[in-house]
């Protein structure tokens, strides 16, 4: 290997090139932004100027999940770091690796300047998950510990604070880039306890979530459940981990009721890869034993295992599905009982609209237009039903949402990113009004980088997943609505292409006609919110 000295920051975009990060996104200062963003494009990462820093963090998240290697952001300090703050929290709870670069004040310079200060290590340290390596160092050691730390790949941000000094500092290179490795070691009594549980088992029940939501995980899930003869749920984050198509798939789990009576005709409970942080807010209620196949042990949790297999889930999956084939298989699920529960998840979550178009025909129509070729991302509201329960995802991270933090704001810089890591493919972007308005300004970054998107705006003039949670409560009209705005031709004064359906044969002409297109595109679909309160109740109870 050999060594010559380079600064830190050439060092620092170098080790990240090789590991993949191709982009940068972000908000620049006059300070270590522009010498960051200089050292960058020398090395082949690309600028993408967003218009807020929360989106750009977010923007580096997801590149991260797609890319392994942390996608990279930068901001200035004082109001650019604490605008990048909603991003940090989902890049933390959506368990994205994003590194955060943000300017900071020189020593000494905080004796005199109160203007922009504040204390940026303790503002961002609780938005990062607990542990020594979530503000970084500016220095080698701290990067490559970082890089290599458990879970591997990384599923967690970090923000580095460095001074002009720190990033010019010289280092010494190497050109290599070591591979990170992953244990592979699993306990075997554990495993042996695993695999009696799940032979003993006379109906057993697969949910999966997002920690197997990784493309090299998908058949070894899949055998899984077929070695178990099991129905299997799906969080959100983990659609498409196992097919919409499959003949076990029995729909979503979020912890509400519309899983109920599948979970509970199950007596044993088998979680991959199932991060708590994505169920919704109820206890967990099921009387079975759960066998937790996990590569992080997450705490709080909502149950204790009967047994836990904590490892890497490219190891502990094929070991168990090789220790359940080598029994018969006990199941006594039959398909017609499988495709029952399917189909009931199915019809409680239909949705009907009085007056315009329901979430439900929207994502439809959708569907059957894009034919399944883009990835979808959702936003945080009651358009979210519809649009996890009948997309037709097909491969892990087919649906990007926010659902550890759950923020509105999210489905269009994550759209931004994924059409940026793969323009064939592109991504549709399913946001309320209200959640696309807190992240307009990205709709100049799509037209600047010609993004293939297209963003399906469910234009009820509402905050209606909040609207039917007041009716719920019996609770007189709050004012949380408004005059629906133009979207359509707002987002034409950006550049975009736009359509503004009303009924069933403007949306399906809409749809056919974004589908067919590239670059970026808005359908303003006009929501009739009426059907939202029953959906919801189906769902969670
Ligand atoms: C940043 C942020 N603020 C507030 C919330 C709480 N919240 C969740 S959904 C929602 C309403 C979303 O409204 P809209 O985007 O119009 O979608 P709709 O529910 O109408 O489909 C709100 C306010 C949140 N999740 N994230």
């Amino acid at each position: 290997m050999s060594k010559r000295p380079s600064s830190f920051v050439h060092w620092l975009v170098q080790r990240l090139y090789k590991a993949g990060t191709r982009r940068l996104f972000g908000v620049p200062g006059g300070g270590t932004s522009l010498d960051l963003i200089d050292a960058a494009a020398s090395q082949g990462i690309e600028l993408v100027l967003t218009a807020r820093e929360d989106a750009a963090v977010i923007m580096a998240g997801v590149s991260g999940v797609f890319t392994q290697p942390p996608g990279l952001a930068f901001s200035t300090k004082g109001p650019g770091l604490t605008s990048a703050a909603n991003g940090l929290a989902s890049a933390s709870l959506d368990r994205m690796p994003a590194l955060l670069i943000a300017e900071t004040f020189v020593p000494g310079e905080l004796d005199y300047v109160s203007h922009q200060a504040y204390d940026q290590s303790a503002v961002v340290q609780p938005l990062l998950p607990n542990g020594p390596m979530n503000v970084l160092d500016a220095s080698r050691e701290a990067v490559d510990s970082w890089l290599a730390c458990s879970p591997k790949p990384a599923r967690q941000p970090a923000v580095m604070f460095p001074t002009r000094d720190a990033l010019r500092a010289l280092v010494d290179a190497d050109d290599g880039l070591e591979p990170i490795q992953t244990e592979k070691i699993i306990g075997q009594t554990v495993l042996a306890r695993a695999c009696e549980l799940a032979n003993e088992s006379l109906k057993p029940i697969v949910i999966v979530g997002l920690e197997a939501a990784r493309p090299e995980l998908a058949s070894e899930v899949q055998k899984l459940v077929e070695a178990l003869n099991a129905p299997v749920l799906s969080s959100y984050m983990a659609s498409g981990t196992v097919p919409v198509g499959h003949p076990n798939y029995a729909g979503i789990f979020t912890g509400g009721a519309i899983e109920q009576s599948c979970v509970n005709e199950a007596d044993l409970i088998v979680l991959v890869g199932l991060d708590p942080v994505e169920l919704i807010r109820k206890p967990w209620t099921y009387k079975a034993s759960v066998l937790d196949v996990c590569d992080t042990v997450h705490q709080p949790h909502y149950l204790e295992p009967e047994v836990r297999l904590c490892a890497p889930l490219e190891a502990s999956l094929p070991a168990l599905v090789e220790g359940i084939r080598s029994s018969t298989s006990t199941s006594t699920w039959t398909d017609e009982r499988i495709t029952m529960h399917r189909d009931r998840f199915y019809a409680g979550l239909q949705i009907e609209a009085e007056n315009g178009l329901s979430s439900g025909v929207v994502v439809k129509a959708a569907a059957a237009a894009f034919g399944g070729k883009p990835r979808l991302t959702v936003d945080a509201g009651a358009h979210m039903f519809s649009a996890c329960a009948f997309w037709p995802s097909m491969a892990p991270r087919d649906i990007l949402i926010s659902n550890g933090l759950a923020t509105m704001g999210f489905a269009l810089p994550a759209a931004l990113a994924a059409a940026l890591h793969d323009p064939v493919r592109g991504a549709v972007v399913m946001t309320g009004d209200g959640g696309l308005m807190m992240c307009l300004g990205e709709l100049k970054t799509a037209a600047q980088v010609n993004a293939n998107i297209c963003i399906i705006v469910f234009n009820d003039g509402c905050l209606s997943l909040i609207d039917i949670k007041r009716k719920e409560r019996e609770m007189s009209d709050l004012g949380l609505s408004w005059n629906r705005p133009d979207f359509a031709l707002a987002a034409q004064g950006f550049g975009f292409q736009s359509w503004r359906p009303a009924n069933t044969d403007e949306l399906n002409s809409a749809c056919a006609e974004a589908a067919t297109q590239s670059g970026p595109r808005l359908i303003d679909a006009q929501i009739d919110p009426s059907g939202y309160l029953n959906q919801m109740k189906s769902l969670r109870g």
